[in-house]
C-alpha cells in the first residue's frame, strides 16, 4: 500500500491550514497576496541573485505558524502531531526575560532538521507553553486555579494522537488516514466558536494577554501565520498603501549594503474577532478579542556563534548609541553599527568564520594541483559556497512580536524570583531531545565540506 510520506503531510498541512487562516482572518490572505507580489517582482528584478537563500517554489510554500499551550502535557502532545510531520523541537526561547517586553512563556520551534526535508518544504511552529509557575506573573492562588482549569481541558483528541504516533513510526501514512489526521489537526488549530468566560478571561488579561489567551480559554487555535518574502521593506510599503495597520517597525537587523543575516519580521496588528463570551450570571454575548495577526519574514544568512555573538552586541551597541542620542532614529542608527561592525559581503562573512556555508566542488578553476585551504580554493574557483539560510527565530524579534500586538501592558511583581525553566526541563517535559540550532547548521555544513574533502582527494579541509 502506498503511504503519503511526512513531507507530503508536512507539506499538505501547511497548505491547509493557511487555507483555514486566510478564512478566519481575511487580512492574512492580503499579506499573502501582496508577498507573492513582491517575491515575483524580485526574481523578476534580480534573477538567481534572489534565490541565493532558497528556490521561489520553496519560498512561495514557506510559512510559520506560532501557537501556544498551557502544559507540559499539552506541548508533548503537540510534540507528537509535529512529529508525525518530520518536525523536531529545535531551540530554546525564555520570553520571560525579554527586558521590555517579557511574556509569561517559554518556547521552542518544531521544524524540519534535514537540510533535504527543509528543501522540500521547510514548514515550522515556534510553540509556546504558559509558565504558571513562576511567581513574578502568578500568584500561589491564581497559578492553582490556572492549573486546575488547564488540567481539565483537552486539545488533541485520542484519534487523533493516535494516527500522531502512526505516521511518525511508519514515516507517512496511508491516503485516507493521511486525510483523516489533516482535518482533525488543522481542526485543532481552528478558533473555537465555545463561549469564553468573560471574568476569568479578564483576571488572566490583568496579568498577562499571552496568558489570558492561552489559559482563559478551552482550546488552542493558530495565532499567526507568517509567509516569507524577499524584500521586506517594499512589503511594508505595499501593505501600508493596502490600508492595513502594520507595527512600527521591521525586527531584527536593519536594511544595508551588505549580506542579510538571520532574521527580519514584522506584522499587522491584531484584529478584534468577535467571539461569545459567558457573563457571570450564565447569559452569552458576543465580545470580541483581539489575539490574531498576520506576520512576515525575511531570512538571511545563518550565523556561526561567533557570528550570533557579534550580532547581539551590535544590537546592544544601537540601544546604548540611541540611549545617548534619543532624536535619532533607530534605522539610520541601526546602519551606521551595522557598517562599522559586520563585514559587507558574503567573503568577509565566511573569512571570520561569522556565518554558515555549503561547499561544492566547482568548474571554474585553472586545473593543476589545488591549495589546501579553503579560503584559497573558494578564491582560485576550486570550490563554490553557498550561504546556508537561518531557520530558527530570534527572542528578542519573538518578544516584540508578541508585545506589539497586545494591548494591555499586564503585571509583573519584579521582586519575585525566577523559576528556572531551561532547555532540559523542557526536553524532559516533552522526553524528546530539542535540538540546538548552532549544531544543526554545522553540521551540515561539515558535511559538504567532507564531500569536497572526498571529491578533490584533499585529506583535510
Ligand atoms: C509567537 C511570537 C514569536 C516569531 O516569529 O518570532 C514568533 C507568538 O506570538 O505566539 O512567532
Ligand atoms: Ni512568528
Amino acid at each position: 500500500m502506498s503511504i503519503i510520506e511526512q513531507w507530503r503531510l508536512r507539506a499538505r498541512f501547511a497548505r491547509r491550514l493557511s487555507t483555514m487562516y486566510g478564512r478566519e482572518v481575511p487580512a492574512y490572505t492580503t499579506l499573502v497576496e501582496v508577498s507573492e507580489e513582491v517575491n515575483r517582482d524580485v526574481v523578476g528584478r534580480d534573477g538567481d541573485r534572489a534565490q541565493r537563500l532558497g528556490t521561489i517554489g520553496r519560498i512561495t510554500a514557506e510559512r510559520h505558524g506560532a501557537i501556544r499551550v498551557g502544559t507540559p502535557a499539552e506541548l508533548a502532545q503537540v510534540a507528537r502531531i509535529f512529529g508525525a510531520l518530520g518536525m523536531r523541537p529545535v531551540g530554546f526561547y525564555d520570553l520571560r526575560e525579554a527586558a521590555s517586553s517579557a511574556v509569561p512563556v517559554i518556547s521552542t520551534a518544531f521544524r524540519p532538521i534535514d537540510a533535504d526535508e527543509l528543501a522540500r518544504n521547510p514548514f515550522r511552529v515556534f510553540t509556546s507553553m504558559l509558565t504558571p509557575a513562576d511567581p513574578r506573573f502568578f500568584s500561589p492562588d491564581l497559578r492553582a486555579r490556572l492549573e486546575t482549569f488547564l488540567a481539565g481541558r483537552e486539545l488533541f483528541g485520542p484519534e487523533l494522537l493516535a494516527l500522531a504516533d502512526r505516521a511518525e513510526a511508519g514515516r507517512g501514512l496511508p491516503e485516507a488516514d493521511a486525510e483523516r489526521f489533516l482535518d482533525l489537526a488543522v481542526g485543532a488549530f481552528e478558533l473555537s466558536a465555545e463561549p469564553v468566560d468573560r471574568a476569568w478571561y479578564a483576571e488572566l488579561e490583568a496579568v498577562s494577554a499571552v496568558a489570558a489567551d492561552i489559559g482563559g480559554v478551552r482550546s488552542t487555535h493558530i495565532n499567526h501565520l507568517t509567509p516569507r518574502v524577499l524584500d521586506i521593506d517594499d512589503l511594508y510599503r505595499r501593505m501600508t498603501e493596502r490600508g492595513i495597520e502594520m507595527i512600527d517597525t521591521i525586527q531584527g537587523p536593519p536594511r544595508w549594503r551588505g549580506p542579510d543575516v538571520l532574521l527580519r519580521q514584522t506584522s499587522f496588528r491584531a484584529l478584534a474577532e468577535p467571539r461569545a463570551m459567558r457573563e457571570a450570571d450564565g447569559t452569552i454575548n458576543t465580545g470580541a478579542l483581539r489575539v490574531r495577526f498576520g506576520e512576515v519574514e525575511a531570512r538571511g544568512v545563518a550565523l556561526t556563534p561567533e557570528g550570533r555573538s557579534l550580532y547581539d552586541r551590535l544590537l546592544t551597541e544601537i540601544d546604548r548609541t540611541l540611549a545617548g542620542s534619543p532624536g535619532r532614529s533607530r534605522t539610520d542608527v541601526a546602519v551606521d553599527v551595522w557598517e562599522r561592525g559586520l563585514p559587507d559581503t558574503e567573503a568577509g562573512l565566511r573569512e571570520r568564520g561569522l556565518a554558515y556555508f555549503t561547499y561544492a566542488a566547482g568548474h571554474g578553476h585553472a586545473g593543476g594541483v589545488p591549495p589546501e585551504s579553503l579560503s584559497d580554493l573558494v578564491e582560485q574557483g576550486w570550490v563554490t559556497a553557498t550561504p546556508i539560510v537561518y531557520e530558527d527565530f530570534l527572542p528578542r524579534s519573538a518578544a516584540g512580536i508578541f508585545q506589539s500586538n497586545l494591548s494591555g501592558e499586564g503585571s509583573r511583581d519584579t521582586r519575585a524570583e525566577a523559576v528556572e525553566y531551561d532547555q532540559d526541563w523542557l526536553a524532559g517535559a516533552i522526553g524528546r531531545d530539542i535540538h540546538n540550532p548552532f549544531h544543526l547548521y554545522a553540521r551540515e555544513q561539515a558535511a559538504s565540506l567532507e564531500t569536497v574533502a572526498t571529491t578533490l582527494n584533499l585529506t583535510t579541509l
